[in-house]
């Protein structure tokens, strides 16, 4: 084995350098790279992952410097089964995650890890979570021994160099442990350690699991380092909306996964406002780190700098500016390659599905004869965020962008209104608390099955949830001018399950609502769960919707509400005495509104 002194050092960082010690004499490797993160280091990564079959490079006139990669067919979403919260105390995790304890994990990891890389070349990617340098961001430090990994961590975060100089000598950075192993799923884990600042993932290949900095680092680590130091970690898109006048507000939003923040992060107004001059600019379409400024709001960050993003449905009519961020520099994974043009294909895309193509698994597909998906649906494209035709001019800023709006939402058939606004912080955080949504693919397991996922962290958040509920409540006190927070839906059928709201960039119209909510340009109904719009507040131009639909899209079915207040009582029953008595003020408050 080679001895890490010989190998090109990033960094003389003592407590970076033992841990690296640690790995390499777990895992073994026969070779060591740091990842500075030059061009020339990441040409020669790619090279060599063509010539091993990892990427497959696609038409490079059509697609610059972009390739394709599959990953095995139990190895496609994240597995919550397999996703632990290794706290000290089990109580510490909470019933919101799967617990073990944390010298069992370690102990287990080890005998996984041992001699992993033998054979095999050992990445250690240093990165940053937000701006390199702004107050906000965090240093973390992957070792994998996966290319694909390195590769996805250059568009995901900001990687090399970079990142060590700015630690310097602290001690303050996630470890981050991953080995592809043998990808047998029953040795397939992913811990977290956060008061150890460290997550070990083994047998998995897919992002997900696999992209540290991502839900690891971003949410489930920094979710507690936030509540620990006084900010906040949360799975969120933010956006700014430019109006007329050139003001900029922006909003931030947060949906269960697969359930449209990539595609509100990224939305084109409708027409009728696209003359008037409305502009939507996207900060960041899956996390956001909110801290108090010093003027008493919440102000964000996007701590990536790219986007996975759900492939199949984007289109260039549905997402068009997504589209053109994966045109150049993007690493599709379990998408359809088309082999007449070496392009890659998904599930309405465009209404030419390939007749010579191979599906996510590698089989022949033919879009004329197929009865099977050509993409898997949570087939995903890596992107930089820089690629974006939208992309905020202040995405990078190191203060971040101040929230004026946050704004919570599911997929809900029914009960859920279009849109409905919070009367103040606390009952906001229990309209958060009690969010819901059907199961997508973006999680193995039964997809369409209604469960409350609160604040869409239900698997992101690295401690107890009732303690984070009290964490949100303790934020609200301590921002003097916090964003009003609203709860939007915009997946409600008729009964025929079809969708009533024709959604995407029409979607606009509601946060046009939202906004002159905060701005106290118009008025707003009260009711039994909150404020309603009056119906000719919500701007109509140019949609084929009648006042008639928006209002059963409005209206408020007390019987189903009554329903959910006692299934919001079994989910909060969960907590015990960890449930902040605020939110169970809120919920006496919700069941007597109602009666
Ligand atoms: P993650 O990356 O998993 O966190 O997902 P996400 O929340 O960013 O979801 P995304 O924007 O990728 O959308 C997921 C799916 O929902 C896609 O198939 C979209 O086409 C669909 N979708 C997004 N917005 C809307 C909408 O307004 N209406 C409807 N009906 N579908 C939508
Ligand atoms: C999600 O599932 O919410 C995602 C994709 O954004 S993953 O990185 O797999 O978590
Ligand atoms: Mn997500």
């Amino acid at each position: 084995m080679q001895s890490i002194a010989s190998i090109k050092v990033l960094t003389k960082n003592k407590n970076v350098l033992r841990w690296v010690n640690e790995v390499v004499n777990m895992t073994n490797p026969d070779e060591i790279m740091w990842i500075d993160g030059s061009a020339e280091q990441l040409s020669m990564l790619r090279e060599e992952a063509v010539e091993s079959g990892e990427l497959l490079p696609l038409n490079q006139e059509k697609y610059p410097r972009c390739y394709y990669h599959r990953t095995d067919e139990n190895d496609v979403a994240r597995m919550e089964d397999k996703t632990f919260i290794c706290s000290r105390t089990k109580e510490n995790a909470g019933p919101n995650n799967n617990w073990m304890k944390p010298d069992e994990a370690y102990k287990l990891g080890e005998e996984i890890f041992t001699n992993s890389m033998v054979g095999r070349t050992m990445y250690i990617i240093p990165y940053s979570m937000g701006p390199v340098g702004s107050p906000f961001s965090k240093i973390g430090f992957e070792i994998t021994d996966s290319i694909y990994v390195v590769l996805n961590m250059n568009i995901m975060t900001r990687i090399g160099k970079k990142a060590v100089d700015v630690l310097k000598d602290s001690n303050d950075f996630v470890r981050g442990v991953h080995a592809k192993c043998t990808l047998d799923i029953n040795n397939r884990f992913i811990f977290h350690f956060p008061e150890d600042n460290t997550i070990w993932s083994c047998n998995s290949a897919y992002g997900g699991n696999v992209l540290l900095g991502k839900k690891c680092f971003a949410l489930r680590i920094a979710s507690y380092q936030g509540y620990k130091e006084g900010w906040m970690a949360e799975h969120m898109l933010i956006l700014g909306i430019e109006n007329p006048k050139g003001e900029v507000k922006y909003i931030s939003a947060a949906f269960p996964s697969a359930c449209g923040k990539t595609n509100l992060a990224m939305l084109i107004p409708p027409e009728g406002y696209k003359t008037k001059g409305y502009k939507v600019w996207t900060v960041g379409d899956d996390i956001a780190w909110l801290k108090v400024g010093e003027d008493g709001r919440l102000w964000a960050i996007n701590p990536e700098a790219g986007f996975f993003g759900v492939a199949p449905g984007t289109s260039s009519s549905s997402n068009y500016n997504a589209l053109m961020s994966t045109k150049k520099d993007t690493i599709f994974t379990n998408v359809a390659i088309n082999l007449d043009d070496n392009s890659v294909w998904w599930e309405k895309l465009d209404k030419n599905p390939p007749v010579n193509a191979l599906d996510w698994k590698g089989n022949p597909w033919n879009g004329k004869t197929a009865t099977t998906k050509a993409a898997h649906p949570n087939s995903r494209f890596t992107a930089p965020a820089k690629n974006c035709p939208s992309i905020s001019p202040n995405w990078e800023s190191p203060s971040g962008v101040p929230i004026s709006a946050i704004v919570f939402g599911g997929r809900r058939a029914k009960t859920a209104p279009l849109v409905y606004e919070s009367r103040n912080w606390q009952h906001g955080v229990f309209v958060g608390s009690t969010l819901a949504s059907e199961t997508t693919a973006a999680a193995a397991g039964k997809v369409g099955v209604i469960r409350r996922d609160p604040m869409a962290m239900l698997p992101f958040c690295g401690y107890n949830m009732g303690d984070y509920f009290g964490h949100w409540l303790e934020m609200g006190e301590k921002t003097s001018n916090p964003p009003k927070i609203f709860h939007v839906n915009w997946f409600r059928t008729d009964n025929d399950g079809n969708f009533l709201w024709p959604g995407y960039g029409d979607n606009f119209r509601i946060l046009d609502w939202i906004i002159k909510r905060c701005e106290e340009e118009v008025e707003a109904v009260e009711s039994p769960i909150g404020y309603l719009p009056k119906a000719k507040d919500i701007n109509l131009d140019g949609l084929e919707m009648t006042e008639e639909k928006l209002n059963s899209l409005l209206h408020i079915d007390k019987d189903l509400w009554m329903e959910d207040t006692k299934n919001i009582e079994e989910f909060y029953s969960k907590f015990g005495d960890r449930l902040p008595k605020q939110l169970k003020d809120e919920l006496n408050l919700l069941k007597n509104n109602l009666k």
